[in-house]
């Protein structure tokens, strides 16, 4: 582990840009082995293949298809297709849905993304695939409940202009919804896996910063659970990630404190992403959003 020059013995995040995954095949073994923090990988998905889609998607998908659990802040309005709620806290659920609410929403909404993206794209497949070419060989298995439901294998994000994400990790095992998941899990971290659709005319970059949840005395405002972006940008290090379309990143969500840069122009941010992590036997990779 590399220093970084304001917190000696601290976080390097280290970011790679790839033509070949072939060069980093167990890039999840690196993260989990706290080795590595955030890869990007570029053009993971065709562009053009990905601009077919994005260009038709207010036609595909009319405003009113897409859930917005953070509608009350709005400058954290980022809005969902393919579930009603991430897999995370939100706005509207502070600790998020139960299990039985996660799973009624990714059965009702099951297929919704392939169908937008339509027959020639299999979606899953490719997410699959790609995710597989990082995984040290180990098959990647959507996530299911004990009695067979599928989760949502990902979500479609929008951030409009002006809206962001602020700093936040994803090491939510603790939530509700994960009661049956989280325990068949290797939970040392979680992992973020993130394609950007179409970038917006700027802003919207990924900053992951050199301080985890469990750094002491991580900085969080007097309200006891946000974190306190001045201090945390004026005492760590940052590592700016700018995706442009079709790039993949591969985050140490779970450990990484981060945040998404306010979206600025006239184009919306849009991803497509979830989270994965180890079976406990370290096995196999189960992905779910
Ligand atoms: O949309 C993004 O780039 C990041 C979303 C996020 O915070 C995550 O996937 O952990």
């Amino acid at each position: 582990m590399n220093g970084i020059a304001n917190e000696p013995g601290g976080r390097l995040v280290h970011a790679d840009d790839l033509a070949a995954s072939a060069a980093r095949p167990r890039a999840l073994d690196e993260i989990y082995a706290d080795e590595l923090d955030v890869l990007r990988v570029q053009r993971a998905m065709d562009p053009a293949a990905i601009g077919a889609i994005t260009s038709r998607l207010d036609a595909l998908a009319p405003a009113a298809q897409w859930a917005r659990p953070n509608r009350t802040m709005p400058i954290q309005d980022v809005q969902l297709l393919g579930a009603d709620a991430p897999a995370t806290p939100t706005y509207s659920a502070p600790r998020g849905v139960t299990l039985e609410a996660y799973l009624d929403s990714a059965q009702r909404h099951e297929g919704d993304l392939q169908r937008l993206f339509g027959p020639g794209f299999d979606l899953v497949g490719r997410i699959e695939r790609t995710l597989a070419l990082f995984a040290g060989g180990r098959p990647v298995r959507l996530a299911r409940s004990a009695d067979g439901r599928a989760y949502a294998p990902c979500t479609l994000r929008r951030m409009a202009p002006g809206t962001a994400i602020a700093i936040h990790h994803d090491y939510h095992y603790d939530l509700a919804l994960y009661q049956e998941l989280g325990p068949t899990l290797d939970r040392r971290t979680l992992v973020s896996y993130v394609f950007t659709l179409q970038r917006p005319e700027s802003g919207g970059e990924l900053d992951v910063y050199g301080v985890t949840p469990t750094t002491p005395d991580a900085p969080k405002l007097p309200n006891g659970f946000q974190w306190d972006a001045a201090a945390i940008e004026a005492r760590y290090d940052r590592q700016r990630i700018d995706c442009d379309v079709g790039d993949l990143f591969l985050l140490a969500a779970g450990r990484c404190l981060h945040s998404v840069a306010k979206v600025e122009g006239s184009r919306p941010r849009i991803t497509l992403g979830g989270f994965l992590a180890f079976d406990k036997a370290g096995d196999e990779v189960v992905y779910w959003s």
